[in-house]
């Protein structure tokens, strides 16, 4: 039997996952590959995507609010743990459609799928082996050295969690300008950048503490290339789609238009 490849997008609420799964299905139709949208997010209203496999089918938000008397917060982490309970049925789904690439796109809130048991159980029972998490910060969220920082963090805490590869994507990079682009870019190719501006931004109290953050991101892997995308054209999905293929097979699927 064929392996298919599962590749999660991961992120902070509105940081543009169902987007870029969309925006990365319609990009390979293009290419003559095959990949389907599994949407595992339950309290999700409307796609910019048809998904091919949907956990609403199993599990409804609204559902679970009425029968349990849930807030919806709470019912967000009910039904986490129940798209674990559900997760066999859904991998049956899966591989019926036979197809190469899965596209996971996940629940809103972050911490449901990265910090909870059942996002880590999901993930090994899908596919232990040939699976990658696709972590993607928020440009909103990035402007400062602060922010991109804690933005990294989330990414590394992601990471620690889930145990699987990772890369780093940038997503609505249309949203900012060339000179925005270019200090983020700065600050994810250099730590040593990224600790000036944090130590220009804070107090000197922070400095320490600053130090041993970049140090964190830069020892653990959390400064790795970071890949933006945009909406708009397509952007950067090519690069997803060869960083995808180096971690897999070593760069022998790699596209060039
Ligand atoms: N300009 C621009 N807007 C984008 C892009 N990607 C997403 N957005 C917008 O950002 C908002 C959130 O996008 P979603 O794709 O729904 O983000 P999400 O992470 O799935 O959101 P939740 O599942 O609700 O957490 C929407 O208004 C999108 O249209 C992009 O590349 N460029
Ligand atoms: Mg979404």
């Amino acid at each position: 039997m064929k392996e298919e490849l599962y590749i999660y997008f991961i992120g902070t609420a509105g940081s543009g996952k169902t987007t870029l799964t969309g925006t990365f299905q319609q990009w390979t139709e293009l290419r003559g590959l095959d990949a389907i949208i599994v949407n595992l997010d339950p309290g999700a209203e409307t796609f910019p995507y048809k998904p091919d496999v949907d956990i609403r089918d199993w599990i409804s938000l609204k559902e679970v609010m009425e029968s349990y008397e849930l807030g919806p917060n709470g019912a967000q982490i009910a039904c986490a743990d129940m798209i674990a309970l559900n997760i066999e049925e859904v991998k049956k789904t899966i591989e019926s459609f036979k197809s190469d690439y899965i596209l996971v796109d996940t629940p809103g809130q972050l911490e449901l799928f990265v910090f909870r048991e059942a996002g880590k159980y999901t993930i090994k029972l899908l596919n232990p082996k040939k699976s990658m998490i696709c972590y993607l910060l928020d440009p909103s969220l990035a402007k400062t050295a602060s922010g991109f920082v804690s933005q990294l963090l989330l990414s590394l805490t992601t990471n620690f969690r889930l145990n699987q590869p990772q890369v780093n994507i940038l997503t609505k990079s249309d949203l900012l300008s060339d000179d925005e682009m270019e200090i983020i870019k700065r600050w994810s190719d250099d730590p040593e950048e990224l600790y000036g501006a944090l130590i220009n931004e804070e107090a000197s109290i922070y400095r320490e503490m600053s130090e041993g953050i970049v140090h964190l991101i830069k020892d653990f892997g959390g400064h790795t290339q970071l890949i933006p995308t945009s909406k708009v054209e397509s952007l950067g999905i090519e690069d997803i789609y060869n960083a995808v293929h180096l971690l897999f097979t070593g760069g022998e699927d790699i596209m060039k238009d």
